[in-house]
This record gives structure tokens, C-alpha cells and sequence, in this order.
């Protein structure tokens, strides 16, 4: 047998050490962006990139259609979970795609010279969940819908950010009577710089007019205005059994990326799955592959063709591998060798094959951590099943709000396809559990936190861009008595800090 001379370690186990920071390195001036898919770094641009480096794991707990916009709307990216048909999993991809941020069509016609009170009454009236549509051919902006208080209501209970994103507080301030004609709520929207107006009735709000004006006031019809729209990306999770029917189905659904979802990704399977992708589909067609925990297993990917490599075996939050099979290895040390090959390989070859790490990150530092130590981006899970989008239960567990959370593994899941070695199409034993997370609200807001506190470590040490935080990071071990002493102790806490912002 082969003996590693060092232990392999956890991100706990470390911390970056503060380099100098510039006047001129602040949180605002920070770019997270990162490549999502091999390409020939320094020769061209990266054809699918990521506004932020996080993507949610291809999980049935975590990422369906709702998961993916809300997250594409904050610049990430949610692998649909693959372990449901092929025909289903195509229709979240599709919906993904057919999605149309602030945009919400309908068949009723608005005049300029109507009253607000009368759109609202037209809204109750047809009780559109489609928003009406007009142009007065004049203004500036252009009214795209009504949400009525109660909609927003609901829309808040239901944690739907496609109607209160439109919403800020700001907006709240300015309010128009009932009777302003479209036209007047048109012009004071823009004069304003407003994107909806709230509209009294007496001394009620009743609604609020979503306007919009950043697109070209010249076009007035309303489908026109849909298809000028930017769609947001969505990848898909595959296996490397039935990808033969799952991929054409994927791809026609309009699929940005697709990976190949497994426990343990050095292997044969994935190797011929690729091959079968470029054979169909060549380059045109990205497919990222893993999970892989050493710089051996990434080089075999990398070579088969994939786009992007996941690291991670045995560390997310709701793995039982190691203890079923003792199998894995700490994910900060698999993350440090895999990168160490990505650079090895991308000096061979110019190709640079961005790695995800994936599993295991439980505060956010340990976002930062993994980018420091040469992840493009990273993969989690339990960080958000915990919020309003996740597609699992919210349920009152002791008087606490938690959502349920469970592996792909476990009997719950039943996901074969990402463990199988070739045998009975089922799931032989356990390597997941089931579990609640703590419900932690809508993703914006937590994860708004989240980015902020990755810029702020990276100007802490003196970066404004990934790339150059991998670069200047300098990270130490620490021992068990410095983790004890990172927290707060020696004190007696007043009040326990709610969930969310202990990430
Ligand atoms: P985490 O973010 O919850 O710590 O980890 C999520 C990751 O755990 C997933 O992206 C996947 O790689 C892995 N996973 C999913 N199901 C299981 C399981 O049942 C699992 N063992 O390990």
C-alpha cells in the first residue's frame, strides 16, 4: 500500500494570513468572476464563465427550477438534480430557459389615459397572474404589470422574488393617488428613477405599478420586448448510464452545461460518457465530471475531455461514504492537490481546466478558503436547502423553522445512477442520511452576506480578482487550541446569534 505523508485536512483546519492591502482594494471594487469550462487561458475568453463562483449541488433537496433563476438571477449557476426522468428533469431545465425576469406577459390592452385604480380593478377582475402590458409611445418606461398588495403578501409568504425583487423600500416612499393616469405614473417612475410605484386608495396601498425602462422605448409590442430578453444559464446533472437518451434531452431543453453526477468519478464510466458527448456533439456541448480527490484522478478527467472538474468524496455535510466505505480524503487537502495538477496540467498543455470543490463548506470562509487554495468555484448543498427556494419541506421542528435536507444517498433518494459500479440498478446500502438544516430565509439576502464577506477576506489580502487572490494567498495550518481560540470564548454569551449569519 501507498502512505500519504501527511494527513489530509479539513478547511477548519486553516487560515489565511493577511497580506498587504491597497487603498485601492475595496469589497465594491471586487470581481468574482470565474470560468465555469476548460479553454485556452491567455489565447481566448472563456466561452461560460460565473458572475459569482458558487453553483448548487445536483441534489433533489436542493436544485430545481426555482433554485436555478433564483440563483442565476445572483449570478451563480444550480445543476437540476438528475435523479427524476429524463422528461421531467428536461422540463425544469426548459423552464429555467423560458423564464423571463421581470417580464410577465398578458393578453390584456392598457391605455395611457387609464387610471391606476382602473388597471388595479382590471387586475382583481381578470384575476391575471400575468401582468398587463402598454406603451404609451411617448414615455420613457413602460408598464409591465400590477402586483396588488395581496400578491405581494403571498408572494412574500411563498418567498417568490419574481414579483417582490421588483419591490425596494426606497420605492415605498414615493406614492401616486388612485386616479394618476399611466401616463403621469409613467413619467414620475422615470423621473424618479423608480421601478414601481406604490399606489393609494384612500389612505391604503393597494398596489404597486411595476414599471421598467432600461429597454429600447421603441418597441411596443410585448412579445418583441419577451424575446430582446437575456435567458439565464442552468446546467443538469447526468450519470454515466442512461446519458445515450438524458443528454439529446437535456441539450434540446436548452441545457448550458451539463455534469456527470458521482460519488467517485476516477473511473471508466465517466471516461466513456464524455467520449460519447464529444462523439455526438464535439465541443459544442460542456460536460464537467468528477468527483475526484488527487491530482491522478483530475489528470484522467481532464484528458477524457471534461470541461470542469469536481473534488470531493466523503465531506458533504450529509455523506456517510467514509464510514460506510472508507473511502475519501479531507477536502482542503484534496482541493490544494487537485489545483496543484489543474496548474501542472494547464502548463503542459495551455488548456486550463477549472476545478469546483465540492461538499463540506459549512461557513462562509470556507468559500474563501477553497478559492484561495485554487478552486474556480464551488459546489454546495446544505448551504442552500437552508432557504425559501430550495425545493424541500419548511417545517417547525421544536418551535424552529428547519427544511428538510437529504443525500443523494440515502434511502430517501434512492440515486443509484450516482453510485452504481455496474450493478442492480438500486441502491445496495446507505451512504447518505436524511436531515433538517435550519431555515435560513430567501438565498439573496443570505447570500448578499455571503459575497461580502468572501470580497472583504480577498481584500484583506490585497486582491481584487480570483485569480489573483489564488495567487497572494498565503494560508497557514492552525492547531485544535487556535480553532478553539478563532471563536468566541472565554465569555458567557448574551444571545445566540441566529443561524444564518453564523456562516
Ligand atoms: P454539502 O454542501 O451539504 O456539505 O455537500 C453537498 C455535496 O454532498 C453534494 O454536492 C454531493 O457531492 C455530496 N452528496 C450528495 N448526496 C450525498 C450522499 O448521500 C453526498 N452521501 O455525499
Amino acid at each position: 500500500a501507498y502512505y500519504y505523508d501527511e494527513p489530509s485536512r479539513t478547511f477548519n483546519e486553516y487560515l489565511l494570513v493577511p497580506g498587504h492591502t491597497p487603498a485601492t482594494c475595496i469589497p465594491a471594487s471586487v470581481s468574482l468572476k470565474t470560468p465555469l469550462v476548460k479553454y485556452r487561458k491567455g489565447e481566448e475568453e472563456c466561452p461560460l464563465s460565473l458572475n459569482i463562483p458558487m453553483v448548487s449541488a445536483i441534489m433533489a433537496a436542493v436544485s430545481d427550477d426555482n433554485m436555478a433563476v433564483a440563483l442565476a438571477t445572483e449570478g451563480g449557476l444550480s445543476f437540476i438534480y438528475g435523479n427524476q426522468t429524463i422528461e421531467q428533469e428536461a422540463a425544469m431545465v426548459k423552464r429555467v430557459k423560458d423564464y423571463k425576469a421581470g417580464f410577465v406577459e398578458s393578453d390584456a390592452n392598457l391605455s395611457p389615459d387609464m387610471t391606476l385604480n382602473e388597471v388595479v380593478a382590471l387586475k382583481e377582475a381578470t384575476d391575471h397572474s400575468t401582468m398587463p402590458v402598454t406603451d404609451d409611445g411617448t414615455a420613457h418606461g413602460k408598464l409591465l404589470g400590477v402586483v396588488t398588495e395581496r400578491d405581494y403578501r403571498l408572494s412574500r409568504m411563498s418567498g417568490d422574488e419574481k414579483v417582490s425583487e421588483f419591490m425596494t423600500p426606497r420605492e415605498k416612499l414615493i406614492v401616486a393617488p388612485a386616479d394618476t393616469s399611466l401616463k403621469v405614473a409613467n413619467d414620475i417612475i422615470w423621473d424618479h428613477k423608480l421601478n414601481s410605484l406604490p399606489l393609494v386608495n384612500d389612505d391604503d396601498t393597494l398596489a404597486y405599478m411595476v414599471f421598467r425602462k432600461d429597454y429600447d422605448s421603441h418597441k411596443s409590442n410585448p412579445n418583441e420586448m419577451l424575446d430582446a430578453h437575456k435567458r439565464y444559464m442552468v446546467g443538469a446533472g447526468i450519470n454515466s448510464r442512461d446519458y445515450a437518451e438524458r443528454v439529446p434531452a437535456l441539450v434540446e431543453a436548452g441545457a448550458d452545461v451539463l455534469c456527470i453526477d458521482s460519488s467517485e468519478g476516477y473511473s471508466d464510466w465517466q471516461k466513456m460518457t464524455i467520449e460519447w458527448v464529444r462523439e455526438h456533439y464535439g465541443d459544442s456541448v460542456k460536460i464537467g465530471a468528477g468527483n475526484v480527490v488527487d491530482g491522478e484522478g483530475f489528470r484522467f478527467l481532464a484528458e477524457a475531455g471534461a470541461d470542469f472538474v469536481k473534488i470531493g468524496i466523503g465531506g458533504g455535510s450529509i455523506c456517510i461514504t467514509r464510514e460506510t466505505k472508507g473511502i475519501g480524503r479531507g477536502q482542503a487537502t484534496a482541493t490544494i492537490e487537485v489545483a496543484k495538477a489543474r496548474d501542472e496540467y494547464f502548463k503542459e498543455t495551455g488548456i486550463y481546466v477549472p476545478i469546483c470543490s465540492d461538499g463540506g463548506i459549512v461557513y462562509d470562509h470556507h468559500i474563501s478558503l477553497a478559492l484561495a487554495m485554487g478552486a474556480d468555484f464551488v459546489m454546495l448543498g446544505r448551504y442552500f436547502a437552508r432557504f425559501d427556494e430550495s425545493p424541500s419541506a419548511k417545517v417547525m421542528v421544536n418551535g424552529t423553522y428547519m427544511k428538510e435536507y437529504w443525500g443523494e444517498g440515502s434511502a430517501r433518494a434512492r440515486n443509484w445512477g450516482r453510485y452504481d459500479l455496474g450493478g442492480k440498478k438500486s441502491l445496495s446500502f446507505e451512504e447518505g442520511v436524511d436531515s433538517y438544516v435550519p431555515y435560513a430565509g430567501p438565498l439573496k439576502d443570505n447570500i448578499a452576506v455571503t459575497l461580502l464577506k468572501i470580497k472583504s477576506t480577498m481584500c484583506n489580502c490585497g486582491a481584487l480578482t480570483i485569480p489573483e487572490f489564488q495567487d497572494k494567498a498565503k494560508l497557514t495550518v492552525i492547531s485544535s487550541t487556535s480553532i478553539v481560540e478563532g471563536g468566541a470564548h472565554d465569555v458567557l454569551l448574551k444571545d445566540k446569534a441566529p443561524y444564518a449569519s453564523n456562516m
